[in-house]
Formats: structure tokens, C-alpha cells, sequence
């Protein structure tokens, strides 16, 4: 009896010792999540990636995009915990979504605190991106680059919003992620959270009377302007995107493997941040477009800027002590770099 019980352990420890090799169980399918559908720039990463992963790595990892949250259990802000439990092996995730679970990405909500593309960059490529991506690995979830939805500018279907005053009363569709609530509810608005899969019939039958999220990578794939007359370019709040990997399924890749997929995940980060910005950063072709498709676009002066930065700031107080004060050090810190090299916040 004990005789068998060794050898039965020694076989196990010796299974164990030859690692992958022994182990490598790949499995038919690797499930992507997504929020959004196939086509704008993060659906259309979502399949390069896949083609590249299963042509670099020979058919043996086949990845299978879940488009339009058909993955979650109901909710878009359980997508981290779809990762944590091995129930997704890959998202494209927006910040936002996976907030409720690691509070510290609310940083890219606090309202209007970055002032452009340039300082998004130096905070996600320094120390406080880096310790964001540990902290996010913490928790079982291997990020592998940082992609992006975009800046988020607010549509609605009743009037121009140029002043605080004009969002008094206006029925707002949000994520459900409570700093958006508390940010719209500041602002005079009526958020109301909801599923962007939901969102869509609540803006055709005019349930809600608006939203806001980014001009190229949603409101313009979307054509939002079926239902949404008004926008106004406000950059408030930055959403990226996180490729991340259930950690469980992570480990049960060969080195080589995970070689290859962090190597494509970056080369397609790269390719999709570049889609994001294409027509926005230094460039006004997206917009136009909206004008083209019937929008009015209201563009605010700094000072109607300011209005609203005022008027948001107890969201700073309260939202600052759950991201942690030492994370929003660590990021001004590097947008104060940028401002001092000259590099200043172009919005
Ligand atoms: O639901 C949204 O607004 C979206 C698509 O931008 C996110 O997934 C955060």
C-alpha cells in the first residue's frame, strides 16, 4: 500500500518535472471576448490576432473571437472574472469594463485628467502603466499590451451641450462601472447603466436620450448618428484596451508559445492603437465624417472645458482614494515630464 503510493507519487513528481512537454494539452478552441462586433479597429485586431497566432504557431493555437459579449453572463463588467475563471482564455477588454474588479484602471476615468494622446502614452508606457499591467497580472490575468477604444465624447439625441446646465435632465446610458454614475449624476445628467448589446435598441426606440464613447472605434462602426444628432468633443475620459490572457491558460502554454503570442499581441496592440487614432490625431477626418453623416459637432473652448472640470471635481476626491494616491502621483508625474519637455497636452 505505501509501496504503491510512492511509486504512484514518483510518477506524478516525475510528470510534473517534464513540464509542458509531458503536459502540452492544447486545447481546440481559445475563446476571445469581445464587447463590440467585428468591424472598427478592435474587431478587426481581434481577427488579425487570431490569424497570426494560428499562422505563426502552426494551427496548433486557434483563437475563436466571441464578438458582442456573447461570452459574459449577463453583464460586460464580469468579463475580468470571465478571464480569472479560464471561461475566456483571451479579451480585447476595455478598462472600464474590468474597473469594477481592479479599481486601480479607474485612472483612465477620472474625468479630464489626461490631456491628450501623448500623455496617455507616457503613463501607460511608464512606471504607472507598468504597475498597473502587475497588478492586473496579480489578480490572474496576463496582459500582454495596451490597445485602445479612445477618447469618449457624449452624444444624445435632444440638444447641444456646450455648459454643464445643458445636461441637466438628460437620460444618459453609461457602463456599469459606478464612476461613470457618479461622474453624469455631478453633471446634472440621469445616468442609467447598461449593456452595450441593450444599448443599442434603447437608442433606437429612444429610451435613452444618449451615451458617450469614442468617435472612431464605436460611434462611427455603430453609425450612431441614426440616432444621436449631437455630439460634443469634451475628451473627458480615456478608455484603452487590455489584450490579457486567463493566467490559467497562460501557464499552460510552451515558452515558445508564449513567445509567439506576446510578440503578435504587440505587433496587433501597435496596429490598433494606430486605427483608433487614424482620422483624430491630427486630423479631423473622422469628425467631419459625423458632420457628413448629419451630427452637430460641438467643439468647447477651454473655458467651457473648465466648466466641466470644475464641476467634476468632487469625483476626484472620493474616486482618488480607490485608485490610490500614489498611482495618480506616478502618472502626473509623467504628464508633468511631458508638459516640461515641451510636449504639452494637445487636446
Ligand atoms: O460599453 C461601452 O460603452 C464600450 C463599448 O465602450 C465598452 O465596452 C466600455
Amino acid at each position: 500500500m505505501r509501496r504503491g503510493g510512492t511509486v504512484v507519487l514518483m510518477l506524478v513528481l516525475a510528470a510534473a518535472l517534464a513540464g509542458p512537454a509531458l503536459a502540452a494539452s492544447y486545447k481546440p478552441e481559445y475563446k476571445t471576448s469581445l464587447v463590440v462586433g467585428p468591424t472598427g479597429p478592435w474587431g478587426e485586431a481581434a481577427a488579425r490576432f487570431a490569424d497570426l497566432v494560428k499562422e505563426r504557431s502552426g494551427g496548433k493555437i486557434n483563437i475563436k473571437n466571441y464578438f458582442a459579449g456573447q461570452l459574459f453572463a449577463g453583464r460586460q463588467t464580469n468579463e475580468f472574472l470571465l478571464l480569472r475563471q479560464g471561461v475566456a482564455d483571451f479579451a480585447w477588454g476595455s478598462t472600464i469594463n474590468w474597473s469594477p474588479q481592479v479599481k486601480e484602471l479607474n485612472l483612465f476615468s477620472l474625468p479630464f485628467f489626461f490631456p491628450g494622446y501623448e500623455a496617455l502614452d507616457a503613463v501607460e508606457n511608464g512606471a504607472a502603466g507598468k504597475r498597473i499591467f502587475k497588478i492586473v497580472e496579480e489578480k490572474g490575468v496576463v496582459p500582454l499590451c495596451w490597445g485602445e477604444n479612445g477618447f469618449r465624447e457624449v452624444t444624445n439625441s435632444k440638444r447641444p451641450v456646450r455648459k454643464p446646465g445643458d445636461m441637466e435632465g438628460l437620460k444618459l446610458r453609461v457602463v456599469g462601472s459606478p464612476i461613470f454614475i457618479d461622474i453624469f449624476k455631478t453633471l446634472g445628467a440621469n445616468p442609467v447603466s447598461m449593456n452595450w448589446a441593450e444599448a443599442q435598441s434603447a437608442f433606437q426606440q429612444g429610451t435613452v436620450d444618449g451615451q458617450e464613447n469614442p468617435v472612431v472605434s464605436v460611434i462611427t462602426p455603430y453609425k450612431l448618428w441614426q440616432s444621436q444628432k449631437y455630439i460634443t468633443l469634451w475628451k473627458y475620459a480615456i478608455d484603452p484596451l487590455i489584450l490579457g490572457v486567463s493566467k490559467t491558460t497562460w501557464d499552460s502554454f510552451e515558452p515558445a508559445d508564449q513567445a509567439l503570442v506576446r510578440k503578435a499581441g504587440e505587433e496587433t496592440c501597435a496596429w490598433q492603437k494606430k486605427g483608433a487614432r487614424e482620422g483624430l490625431q491630427g486630423s479631423t477626418a473622422a469628425v467631419d465624417n459625423l458632420a457628413k453623416n448629419g451630427m452637430t459637432v460641438v467643439s468647447l473652448t477651454p473655458k467651457d472645458l473648465e466648466a466641466f472640470k470644475q464641476k467634476t471635481l468632487g469625483v476626484y476626491t472620493k474616486w482618488g482614494q480607490e485608485i490610490g494616491p500614489d498611482l495618480i502621483a506616478e502618472a502626473e508625474r509623467e504628464i508633468a515630464k511631458l508638459a516640461k519637455a515641451g510636449k504639452a497636452a494637445k487636446r
